[in-house]
């Protein structure tokens, strides 16, 4: 009866869908067997791939691409039998790893926590051109375009590939009753009646202006739609991730009932332009969509350099279009008309017509400061939900990082700062002050570079995760070296804000005061590895502050501090209670 029903969907790619999970008994037998393998340990966006795999949703394939494949699919986005394929799809290891295995081997594919997932019946060991094939893959090979970039420098030098049989889909923890295999998922769409979908592949949070496009682009179709979002894999305490997909959930109750399915597809974006577009259309119609909206944005690298033309996906839908199977429907941006109180396509809006915008930009000013977010541009549940991630700064945890020389004064600086901020109240505050963290947390660790760096880290962490808690986490280390000091800000901004302050009182007055007697013991050899004197000290180039404190009591300085944090919205009064 179901097959009946299934059949009025659209065919796989390739003709069927190529599930390679095994059963039971097969199972049990690769596991016995998998204890004489080598076992690789599979990164979250491997395991992703790896899911896709097992699901069907890359259908046809039957395991990672064998060499001929995979040059095949780079040079001219076909398999080697001329089935279109756009993407790569290969197990990228490391070259020890590599050397161990030859073609006939098996491998055993394990999670993180070492359940085994899969079996690897090895074709293929080779070591690519990854530079030469990113120029094909991505259209250059230019440090300029991240997801080549991504390619060249972060792929594992070999590759692997040959057929895989399944023995347990990957878990997910989060959101599973949002989560469907391409079988699932026809059998759900069969079930409904409904034949033609719409797929809306997307990675960002949806508003209005989208939920309106998709939903016309989805009646002009004639068709149903499938909001599809490509949500990568959760990282334990990465709160935009699971915001996003809650306003995933909360945007399917806009639409009209009956009208339209969500599920969660956890592919990694690999920014390849229109052939990963023409790639998610082939995901797409193993799931059993018809059509597909390309949204160049998705795939598309975003900042000031455009990669790809707008005009370069249709022109590969006309070259592959017919062999994909699924219809392009172009993404169209809508404004909102405020005299017609609807959202209109640039070619429709009369030339006085009062058009409303908010940029990305606009937005997280308004998040950032609490500000309110117009009905016009989403809906009060979307609201809440980014609220709940992205809180007002005044809400937000934040770390002040003051660097300078010994005896630049960080330290009076830093308690000073201390005890303002416990006198304000509000957030709990921590002082992760030079010589308290070496005493505590660094007492094995001396001050060569790799110490130095691996203490700064250490103190980075701390920061962030106190940040990311909503705390205050005030850091007042010498830190001399300007990339692990980028590091951490690189760990702590996304929980939160992160100052810099680089108290810049010049080497001269740090010596003359010489408040521990380090410096003459540095002068005189006692000390080695003395920062100013035998060690390095690189000043920052994007400190937030510099504070030069022989012209500054230490009063005077917190008060520039707190100054800043006022006037970037982490302290102060609540808006709302002033007005
Ligand atoms: S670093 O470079 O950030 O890891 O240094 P930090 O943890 O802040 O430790 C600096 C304090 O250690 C004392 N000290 C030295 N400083 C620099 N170089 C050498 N070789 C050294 N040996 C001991 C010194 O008291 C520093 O404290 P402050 O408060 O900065 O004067």
């Amino acid at each position: 009866m179901k097959t009946r029903v299934l059949k009025h969907l659209i065919t796989p790619h390739g003709g069927e869908l190529k599930r390679l999970l095994v059963d039971d008994d097969r199972a049990a037998e690769l596991k016995t067997e998998s204890r004489d393998w080598p076992s690789w340990d599979l990164t979250p966006a491997q395991a992703g791939d790896l899911e896709l795999l097992l699901s069907g949703a890359y259908s046809p394939l039957s395991g990672y691409l064998t060499r001929s494949d995979y040059d095949s699919v780079v040079k001219s986005m076909l398999l080697a039998d001329g089935v279109l394929w756009p993407m790569p799809v290969v197990l990228d290891v490391t070259k020890v790893f590599a050397e161990k295995l030859s073609p006939g081997m098996v491998i055993s594919l394990r999670d993180a926590e070492g359940v085994m997932l899969a079996a690897l019946h090895v074709e293929d060991v080779w070591e690519p051109d990854l530079t030469g094939d990113a120029k094909k893959i991505f259209g250059t090979s230019s440090s300029d375009h991240p997801g080549a970039a991504a390619f060249i420098d972060t792929t594992r030098p070999w590759f692997v590939g040959g057929r895989v049989e399944g023995v347990q889909m990957p878990t997910h923890y989060d959101f599973p009753s949002l989560r469907h295999t391409p079988q699932e998922m026809r059998e759900d769409f069969a079930q409904l009646g409904w034949r033609r979908m719409v797929a809306y592949p997307s990675d960002r949070i949806m508003h209005r202006a989208e939920q309106e496009f998709t939903y016309q682009a989805s009646m002009e179709a004639k068709a149903n739609l499938f909001l599809h979002p490509i949500v990568g894999t959760a990282d334990a305490g990465d709160k935009d991730y699971y915001a996003r997909i809650r306003c995933y959930r909360e945007m399917e109750k806009f639409y009209p009932p009956l009208t339209t399915r969500l599920s969660l597809l956890t592919a990694p974006i690999r920014q390849a332009g229109p052939r990963e577009a023409l790639w998610h259309a082939l995901i797409n119609k193993n799931y059993g969509c018809t059509h597909m909206i390309v949204d160049p944005g998705l795939t598309n690298p975003s900042g000031d350099k455009a990669f790809y033309k707008e005009s370069a996906y249709a022109e590969l839908w006309q070259k592959h279009g017919d062999a994909a199977g699924v219809a392009m429907i172009p993404f169209q941006q809508m404004f909102y008309v405020e005299d017609d109180d609807a959202f209109l396509p640039k070619e429709k809006i009369a030339k006085n017509a009062r058009v409303l915008a908010l940029s990305d930009h606009d937005l997280k000013e308004r998040l950032d400061h609490g500000r309110d977010i117009p009905d016009w541009f989403t809906f009060p549940e979307i609201v809440q939900q980014m609220r709940h991630a992205h809180k007002p700064r005044y809400e937000q945890g934040f770390t002040v990082f003051f660097t300078g020389l010994s005896g630049a004064g960080k330290s009076t600086i830093a308690n000073v700062l201390l005890v303002k901020l416990m006198q304000l109240g509000g957030r709990p505050v921590t002082l992760l002050d030079g010589d308290i963290v070496r005493k505590n947390l660094s007492s094995e660790l001396g001050f060569s570079k790799e110490h130095r760096d691996i203490n700064i880290r250490r103190i980075g962490f701390v920061a962030s995760e106190i940040t990311k808690n909503g705390g205050i986490a005030i850091c007042a280390p010498i830190a001399p070296y300007d990339n692990v000091r980028k590091e951490v800000r690189r760990m702590v901004e996304p929980g939160g804000g992160f100052v810099l302050v680089h108290v810049a009182t010049p080497l001269e007055t740090c010596e003359e005061r010489d408040r521990k007697g380090l410096y003459e013991k540095a002068r005189a050899g006692i000390i080695k590895e003395f920062t100013g004197i035998s060690d390095p000290y690189e000043p920052p180039d994007d400190a937030e502050l510099a504070l030069d404190t022989t012209e500054l009591s230490p009063e005077e300085a917190v008060w520039e501090v707190l100054m800043h944090l006022e006037r970037e919205g982490y302290i102060g009064v609540k808006r709302h209670e002033v007005q």
